[in-house]
């Protein structure tokens, strides 16, 4: 979180493998969630691969409150970028973990979960920070349920959701949470 000029910055976070849902989950609360007088931009801002996919980060800025911006990033999937990856976590508040629930990215999944339980011993901001697993994909066949993905990843501690990035199934509810937490955290620092 950064203070600049009495405005409040929040930084929220889609972390998860390649092709987990992270921009369609970003995409879907952009255009579903976020009132137009919330909007900075009328879009994401993205740098997409020729394949469609994320270069880098998709990027966007919402106007929560007269003095409250959160940015969104989505963090690339792709391994080719795991050193630019962690980068993207400087001054993080709030990480949604977007887990490709289907059977076949089992253990691909569980690289990340790796990748991401290294960054917590490293950055101090992450360990504050609010994380919620998003279990994408629940409408497909061949998918593990919740219950067995959070025990077989050792993601228990964290508050989840199963979800379904193209009808939006739970980003609701769990988008509540995260900006719940957020704003009970900034009023007991005092910032609000
Ligand atoms: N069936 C189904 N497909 C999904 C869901 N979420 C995303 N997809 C599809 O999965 C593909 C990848 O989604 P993206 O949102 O681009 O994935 P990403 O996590 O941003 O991937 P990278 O940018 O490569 O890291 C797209 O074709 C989406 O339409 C879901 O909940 N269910
Ligand atoms: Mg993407």
């Amino acid at each position: 979180m950064r203070i600049v000029d009495g405005k409040i910055y929040i930084k929220i976070i889609f972390f998860g493998t390649a092709l987990a849902g992270k921009t369609t989950s970003l995409q879907w609360l952009f255009q579903h969630l976020i009132p137009a007088d919330m909007k900075i931009t009328d879009q994401i801002r993205s740098v997409k691969t020729s394949f469609g996919q994320t270069l880098l980060f998709d990027f966007v800025p919402v106007q929560l409150h007269q003095n409250i911006i959160v940015r969104f990033y989505a963090a690339t999937g792709q391994d080719y970028y795991t050193s630019t990856r962690k980068l993207i976590f400087n001054n993080v508040d709030g990480v949604f973990f977007v887990i490709d629930s289907q059977k076949k990215e089992m253990e691909h999944n569980k690289e990340f979960v790796d990748e991401f339980k290294k960054y917590l011993q490293t950055i101090k901001e992450l360990q504050e920070a609010k994380v919620i697993v998003l279990y994408n994909k629940q409408d497909l066949d061949e998918v593990y349920n919740p219950e067995d993905l959070e025990k077989e990843l050792r993601l228990t501690q964290y508050d989840s959701w199963p979800t379904c990035a193209l009808t939006g199934m739970n980003l609701r509810a769990s988008f509540q949470v995260m900006i719940c937490d957020l704003l009970k955290k900034l009023k007991e620092k005092g910032d609000i």
